[in-house]
């Protein structure tokens, strides 16, 4: 089928096992293309929206039992289960292999099994990576072919005895019992199946560039992170860029996107988008770090994505792009989710396909609905997103939703003091999940759910990679979600985070002082520009300094709490958690019990 024995060998093996009537090699041409979508349209998998207001996008509704990624049934399977974690569920390989191999026997009988070539990062480029999906659902071609760069070029760089990632999915009956989501960092292999939600089945995306890549760049010397990459050209014309890592559905599309308020705007400021996602890590000649987006396009959460919010995702939808469950509109056939306008329309279907009353309060669009969109339509895409080799990070910034407790912006101390900052982070969850919402758990990195490995093992990967760069950006944590006693944002958010940034970039250069305090230096209120902000909290009530510094203070009480709950969440990392991060706990512990 190709001219890569090793392929050819294990493609010819999972056809035994799972017995697809047809084997169809993908290439990436746009006739190709055109066919799948048409076949996918015939058999109701997905539906073609408005081509004039819309060229190019389809709508598509998973199972209404399969939104969002399933932690639960979420695996590792390494040889030892210390090396898997707590972080992580485990399975012996074998074991694995035996249980899932029982029910992909046969699985694709009666249905054509896609075979699709794709590589994580520029094609055939140094740290590019490649890897084959297996999968019996278009859909899941078609996204995968937005999301990353698929085709014969992939073969073609593979070559004869080229390595690749494993990848076998199989919607197979969609057992919600028998779903499972299985890695082998050992063995380079995902093994996904009964979903066909884009985190459990999109496996270039979480499964590889995350937990095999996070398990890689261990033992390789590098980081596969759960961060966006964004560029910030100053009026002088030079562009500084920052990596961040916020929990799933906590805003890294929308900053990595941001359009700057008008003030900043005026002065020459401009955002450049190099990824909202992940970034690859790696340490460059110049000792600085250098993050590079492996992905091709954005699989963004839709509610809330918004001509004010979010100008850029919206126009990145624009064409070429995939709809997941969000509500089609009839009347036109366009989509439609709350938070896009005002105007719900009236003959619709809610995402799960019925007929939908927007005036019932049911919600039409899933929280977790998303949009499957080209990199390139992006406005403000950066000129270096395709350079293989990525963009010099000045600043590191974690994130995570906090009603309470976290300031709206502090940096650390230094690396260590950083990597311990990154440690314990902590986040309301999101619909992103399956399970509860809006539960404060703790979420390291923002990658609890996607390190392939022992997470006290990549606290220490982190502090190792501190002492091998010599010019370290500078790491720092945001929250844009503290809420009234009445629930609602303090903050404005969105492009007025911008204000934050400036900030942070010039802390960085060090043009701004900061106070000291128990957790890191926090910004004087004054030196966050408020000017043009003009954002109402309650009727009538504008966001002002008071504000401001009500959410650049250290609520002693709120941390030591915190840091209890830090301890426990530590102790089940046993002798994993790095001394020199047990030292920063009770260092801060000490400072705030002052
Ligand atoms: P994943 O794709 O799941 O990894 O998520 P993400 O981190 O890219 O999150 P995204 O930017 O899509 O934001 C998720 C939700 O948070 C959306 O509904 C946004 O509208 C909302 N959001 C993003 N930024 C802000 C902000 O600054 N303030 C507030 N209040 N909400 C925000
Ligand atoms: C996330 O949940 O962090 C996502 C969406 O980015 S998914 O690809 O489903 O994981
Ligand atoms: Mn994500």
């Amino acid at each position: 089928m190709t001219k890569n024995k090793k392929l050819n060998a294990w493609i010819q093996e999972m056809a035994e096992l799972t017995q697809p009537d047809k084997i169809v090699l993908i290439d990436g041409s746009d006739e190709q293309i055109e066919a799948l979508r048409a076949e996918a349209c015939a058999t109701g998998e997905m539906f073609k929206l408005n081509q004039e207001k819309l060229p190019g996008c389809y709508l598509h509704r998973t199972a209404v039992n399969d939104v969002a990624r399933v932690e639960d049934r979420t695996f590792i399977c390494t040889s030892k289960e210390e090396d898997a974690g707590p972080n992580n569920h485990w399975m012996a390989p074998a074991d694995c292999y035996a249980k899932l191999g029982k029910l992909y026997k046969n699985c694709n009988r009666g249905k054509t099994m896609y075979v699709i070539p794709y590589s994580m990062g520029v094609v055939g480029s140094e740290f590019a990576k490649n890897g084959i999906e297996l999968t019996d659902s278009i859909y899941v071609v078609l996204n995968m072919i937005i999301m990353t760069r698929v085709g014969t070029a992939v073969l073609d760089a593979m070559g004869e005895d080229g390595d690749f990632i494993k990848g076998l999915h199989s919607r197979a009956n969609m057992d919600e019992n028998e779903k499972y989501i299985c890695h082998f960092p050992e063995d380079n292999t995902i093994w996904s199946i009964n979903s066909g939600y884009g985190g459990n089945v999109l496996l270039g995306k979480k499964c590889f560039a995350l937990r095999i890549a996070s398990y890689l760049g261990k033992n390789e010397g590098w980081m596969a992170e759960h961060m966006l990459i964004l560029g910030i050209e100053t009026p002088e014309g030079e562009v500084k860029y920052v990596a961040a890592a916020f929990p799933s559905a906590c805003g890294k599309t929308n900053l990595a996107m941001l359009i700057p308020p008008e003030l900043y705007r005026n002065r020459g400021y401009k955002v450049w988008c190099v990824g909202d996602d992940i970034a690859w890590i790696r340490i460059g000649a110049d000792g600085r770090l250098w993050a590079a987006n492996p992905e091709n396009g954005f699989f963004g959460v839709a509610p809330g994505t918004n001509v004010k919010s979010n100008p850029n995702a919206l126009a990145s939808t624009m064409q070429g792009t995939i709809f997941t469950n969000v509500v089609h509109n009839l009347d036109d056939d366009t989509v439609w989710w709350e938070g896009l306008d005002k105007n719900p329309p009236k003959n619709a279907l809610n995402w799960k396909g019925e007929k939908w009353d927007c005036t019932d309060g049911s919600k039409g669009a899933h929280p977790n609905s998303r949009f499957t969109a080209p990199a390139k339509n992006c406005p403000c895409i950066s000129k270096e997103f395709d350079n293989p080799a990525g963009v010099p990070l000045s600043a590191i910034i974690f994130g995570g939703r906090r009603a309470k407790t976290a300031p709206l912006v502090y940096q650390s101390f230094d690396w260590t003091h950083g990597t311990f900052v990154g440690s314990i982070m902590a986040s309301e969850t999101t619909a992103a999940a399956a399970g509860a919402v809006g539960v404060v758990r703790r979420d390291p990195f923002a990658m609890l759910p996607f390190c392939g490995y022992n997470m006290g093992d990549y606290f220490q990967h982190w502090l190792d990679m501190g002492k091998k760069i010599t010019n370290a950006p500078k790491i720092f944590n945001v929250n844009w979600f503290r809420l009234t006693d009445d629930g609602k944002f303090m903050w404005p958010g969105f492009g007025d985070n911008f204000r934050v940034l400036d900030w942070i970039l010039k802390r960085c250069d060090g043009k701004v002082d900061a106070v000291e305090t128990e957790i890191g230096y926090i910004p004087k209120a004054e030196d966050i520009d408020l000017e043009g902000l003009d954002y109402e909290i309650c009727e009538g009530r504008k966001f002002n300094i008071d504000e401001l510094r009500s959410i650049l203070t250290v609520e002693k009480d709120y941390w030591l709490k915190d840091f209890e709950n830090v301890k426990e969440f530590y102790a089940k990392f046993g002798d994993k958690i790095p001394a020199e991060l047990n030292k920063c706990l009770e260092d801060s512990i000490a400072r705030l019990s002052k």
